[in-house]
């Protein structure tokens, strides 16, 4: 079926006058649907290579949007359509969903005059801190069991061994090449390290709660005066560290440069960003993070980088599977920007250590 069958097939409100792609997501495929009705709508095709189980991962969605939709009802909020997503149920069967051979498709409703950005300046930078801490807050106390859309997504030891096989395998025959030897090489003397969180979990010193595991800058929704309007993006949504949630904003909004840009000398991890994220999410997160938890950031702060490496490099290593690359070399410009970002972070540990101490 083409896109506008699909489309058609949801419950929407009005006619459809153009459907054109959206955004610059890694993994789905996103279309703007324009309608002459009262909404316009986000079409997507799910990634089902990567995201396995759609059933599960719409269970998650509708549970953590119905459970802030509530919780915004009983706080008076108004606009509250702009404030969290509202998916739109297939007309024939209910589900948020709709199976068309191999492929998964799901419509939610678009966002009105609300941007998103690639880059932000400290203010808005402390306003995603506020809102991720809150998310988080909000889903604190979900009644709903929530599951692992990608099983082991942010385990650091599955990335490493994930990485470990690459090479093993050398699908692409990429090895032979002294650079990916020396990024090896470099990578390695971290990995204990940076494999910390699963040994806290494993203690019992470290929960897991629900964390939406992409905070990508880009995934954030602001309105025309800058206020967090909505975050958007919610595949990841599961039980996960908190260190996801704080590690991945960062490693998108503290990089001086775009997370694939080739100028790694000017790979830089800002402080005034760590600091003003830091200190909204401790405002907002505070009341939940345990003593490890909030001591633990400015590892979370390397982890990122780190495990974006891992895993942008193990692709790459694999031929490219994974993640979409607009050129050949796209996977390993990736990886030494992050690479770069991840030894930036590390010399700025004891700052950052400093700064939080000083918050509390
Ligand atoms: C992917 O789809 P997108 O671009 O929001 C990836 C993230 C990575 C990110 C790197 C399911 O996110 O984990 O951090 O690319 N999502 C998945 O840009 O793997
Ligand atoms: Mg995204």
């Amino acid at each position: 079926m083409d896109t506008k069958s699909i489309a058609k097939a949801f419950a929407l409100k009005g006619e459809i006058l153009e459907i054109k792609p959206l955004g610059e997501g890694l993994i789905n495929d996103t279309y703007k649907v324009n309608t002459d009705g009262p909404e316009n709508y986000v079409l997507q095709r799910i990634n089902n290579a990567i995201f396995q189980d759609v059933e599960l991962l719409q269970h998650n969605i509708e549970c953590a949007t119905a459970h802030i939709r509530k919780k915004l009802e009983a706080a008076g909020e108004s606009d509250i359509d702009r404030k969290v997503l509202r998916f739109v149920p297939v007309k024939e069967s209910g589900k948020t969903y709709l199976q068309d051979g191999n492929n998964f498709w799901r419509v939610s409703v678009f966002i009105e005059n609300a941007h998103t950005y690639n880059t932000v300046n400290p203010e808005y930078s402390y306003c995603c801190g506020k809102a991720f801490g809150n998310f988080q807050a909000q889903l604190a106390d979900i009644p709903d069991t929530l599951g692992e859309t990608i099983p082991d997504f942010h385990n650091m030891e599955l990335r490493a061994r994930q990485l470990r096989e690459a090479v093993e395998q050398d699908k692409a025959g990429r090895l032979k090449d002294p650079e990916v030897q020396a990024i090896l090489k470099d990578l390695k003397p971290f990995e204990e390290e940076m494999c910390k969180a699963e040994r806290l979990h494993r203690e019992g010193k470290l929960p897991k709660r629900i964390c939406h595991c992409d905070t990508k800058v880009n995934n954030m929704m602001f309105d025309d005066e800058g206020n967090v309007l909505c975050i958007i993006d919610l595949d990841t949504l599961m039980p996960s560290f908190v260190f996801s949630d704080f590690g991945d904003f960062l490693r998108t909004a503290a990089n001086t440069v775009a997370e694939d840009s080739p100028e790694v000398d000017k790979v830089d991890f800002r402080m005034d960003i760590f600091e003003a994220f830091a200190k909204g999410y401790l405002e907002s997160a505070r009341s939940f993070l345990t003593p490890i938890e909030i001591e633990n950031l400015p590892y979370a702060a390397c982890l990122f980088p780190y495990m974006q490496a891992v895993r942008f490099f193990a692709d790459y290593i694999n031929g490219d599977t994974y993640y979409k690359i607009q050129y050949p070399e796209h996977n390993m410009v990736r990886t030494r920007n992050q690479v770069a970002l991840f030894h930036k972070a590390l010399e700025k540990v004891p700052q950052m250590k400093a700064y939080i101490e000083s918050l509390m």
